[in-house]
């Protein structure tokens, strides 16, 4: 993959990572940045060796933000035409598991990377908030949504109202990551954790992401209609019948993507 200048990307096994790189400014997330995340995860989305992703910060900060520097004098107008937030709608159409390992500050539009992903391994300083109130606004890439559909609606109004943080415990706890670990080992987890999945049925992982997203968008009977067209689909894979017969034959399956 080529290089980028505010993110690090390499390959660990079939496990794509991502390493927001911008330290001193905790990884506020800048146009440029946003754009390179987009085209690093397109370009492991499209590489059949890669079968999961994650997306990391540092011990410090997963990200602090949205750059502010940025964005403080633009008009409504630039913010509309830049197209920033519609970064963030990309990262929808990633069909692989991307998994956001949080330490540090997670806050503002780095709360709401972190909550477009499909799961979060974060360490024990892990520190997530919206705080945009305290900048005359409010969250503009899904933190009035995501967070109300993943912590209940008090603590959500609590967070963007008021800056309430949220410890690594206190969000293990309203179910909006996944795991705490010590700091020293909670990227290895949440590579660990990647990894399991990059070594399933490639297909059905895909399509298994897909429902679960679409269960946030749809009706329940709509959402379960389309639950059971993808389960009859999946029958037509060969890792179906791989899956399958490895199980009454008493092995490991032998995935192809197939
Ligand atoms: N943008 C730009 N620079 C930042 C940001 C940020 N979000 N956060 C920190 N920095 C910079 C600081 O300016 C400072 O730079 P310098 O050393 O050059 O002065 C450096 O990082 C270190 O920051 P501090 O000195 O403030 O460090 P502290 O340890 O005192 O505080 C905090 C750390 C608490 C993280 C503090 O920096 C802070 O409050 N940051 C801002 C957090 C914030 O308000 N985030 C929300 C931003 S708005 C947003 O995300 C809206 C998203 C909408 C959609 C997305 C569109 C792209």
């Amino acid at each position: 993959m080529k290089e980028f200048d505010n993110i690090l990307v390499e390959t660990r096994g079939r496990v794509g990572l991502i390493t927001l790189n911008r330290p001193d400014a905790f990884n506020a997330l800048n146009a440029a940045l946003l754009r390179e995340l987009m085209q690093a995860l397109q370009a492991f989305d499209a590489d059949e060796d890669v079968g999961a992703m994650v997306v990391a910060g540092n011990e410090k900060a997963f990200a602090a933000g949205a750059d502010i520097a940025e964005m403080a004098d633009a008009t409504a107008v630039e913010i509309l035409r830049s197209g920033r937030i519609d970064l963030f709608d990309a990262v929808m159409t990633i069909k692989k598991p991307v998994i956001a390992a949080v330490s540090g500050w997670c806050l503002g539009g780095g709360c709401e990377l972190a909550m477009s992903l499909d799961m979060i391994v974060a360490s024990e300083r892990a520190r997530f908030g919206q705080p945009e109130i305290n900048l005359g606004v409010i969250p503009g890439a899904g933190g009035t949504q995501r967070l109300t559909r993943a912590v209940g609606k008090v603590l959500a109004m609590e967070m963007v109202l008021n800056n309430r943080h949220l410890t690594a415990e206190e969000a293990l706890h309203y179910g909006l990551v996944n795991k705490v670990s010590p700091v020293e080992t909670y990227l290895e987890d949440a590579i660990k954790l990647a990894d399991q999945i990059a070594a399933r049925a490639p297909l059905a992982v895909q399509a298994a992401k897909a429902m679960v997203n679409h269960a946030f968008e749809s009706h329940l009977r709509d959402g379960l209609a389309d639950e059971r067209r993808a389960f009859y689909l999946l029958f037509a894979t060969e890792d179906q019948k791989e899956g399958m017969t490895a199980f009454l034959e008493k092995r490991d399956p032998d995935w192809k993507g197939r």
